[in-house]
């Protein structure tokens, strides 16, 4: 299924209840308030619903104010339509698919090469280098103009999903995309500094006290870092996004080629969030879904039940398997 089935379902209904996935970042954010201003051109009614707050720095997208997070409490809210962007599985989105048990339509709008297939109708290209490509696509195909504010999102997906146009999933087509978005008058220093020069004094502290952590492989070539419940219980609120900031030190490390994130869950016991990024030899897509999890051949994560030296050492063993499939480099 396509664009095109796609293009019907929006065409048929009009109140649509958009979501992303938990952890937000960029491409969740951007690409839910491109979609619902397109579908306010359209004169449909859309409603975001989020499981997670505005992550930290996205706050000056404009749209943010209106996105309303999941409420377990709340009374029904009545849409004909669910729409799921940037997710691989429904419980990706958290607890938000419940809204759903009304049986709606699902439009699974996704780029993740792991992608269950799970809507009604799937649009799903893992070509895009992000979710607000195709909804960006969306726009061309519909030819609505896309208003600065669109705009704004978009970019911030493109720049966030394409590590500010540097990694593998960088195309001629990502460079147009931002070539059309900038024409709009976005100030792009603006999207940068909001999105990576704000991080809280407190936080870059947090990250300070991590990177110690750093461990390779004998040949260099897997990285990886630990983050304790300890860690994460003295500094209650962490505002900027841990994780990558930590996985981006590990990818710009000479040698590395797989860089590992392995953080303990401070709400459940004995549960283990596994981050990984590659710079393309290693498919982590395929190591991350031995263990229940996916993602992107260059970036994925699982969650992963047990202790952390027990999982490190499952997790290790299998990123070397995935190694010794590989050809060796000439
Ligand atoms: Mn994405």
């Amino acid at each position: 299924m396509s664009m095109r089935s796609c293009i019907k379902l929006i065409e048929k209904y009009k109140r649509f209840l958009i979501t992303s996935h938990t952890n937000m970042e960029g491409d969740a954010i951007g690409s839910e308030l491109a979609f619902a201003f397109l579908l306010r051109r359209l004169g449909k009614t859309p409603l975001i619903v989020n499981e997670d707050d505005i992550p930290y720095g996205y706050d000056f997208l404009p749209g943010t104010r209106a996105v309303t997070r999941y409420n377990r409490s709340a009374g029904r809210i009545s849409f004909d339509c669910f729409v799921a962007l940037d997710c691989s599985d429904l419980h990706r989105t958290g607890e938000v698919y419940r809204l759903n048990d009304v049986n709606k339509p699902v439009l699974n709008i996704d780029h993740h090469v792991s992608n269950g297939y799970f809507g009604t109708v799937n649009w799903v290209d893992p070509h895009a280098c992000c979710a607000c490509e195709l909804v960006w696509r969306l726009y061309k195909k519909l030819r609505i103009p896309i208003s600065r504010d669109a705009a704004l999102a978009l970019y911030a997906g493109v720049v966030t999903d394409t590590g500010s146009f540097r990694y593998a999933n960088t195309t001629s087509q990502t460079h147009v995309i931002a070539a059309e978005l900038v024409a709009t008058g976005i100030d792009v220093a603006a999207v940068y500094r909001n999105i990576y020069a704000s991080i809280p004094y407190e936080d870059l502290k947090l990250l300070a006290s991590i990177l110690p952590t750093m461990r390779r492989s004998d040949d260099g070539r897997i990285v990886w870092f630990e983050v304790s419940k300890e860690i994460l219980k003295k500094q209650k609120k962490i505002f900027f996004d841990l994780s990558e900031n930590i996985l981006n030190f590990g990818r710009s490390l000479k040698g590395a080629e797989v860089v590992i994130l392995f953080k303990e869950n401070v709400a459940s016991r004995g549960e283990v969030r596994v981050n990984f990024r590659s710079h393309g030899l290693v498919d982590v897509n395929a190591v991350a879904r031995e263990f229940g999890g996916g993602g992107h051949r260059t970036a994925s994560g699982a969650t992963v039940t047990g202790t952390l030296p027990g999982i490190r050492r499952l997790v290790l063993a299998s990123v070397r398997k995935a190694f010794n499939a590989c050809r060796p480099r000439s």
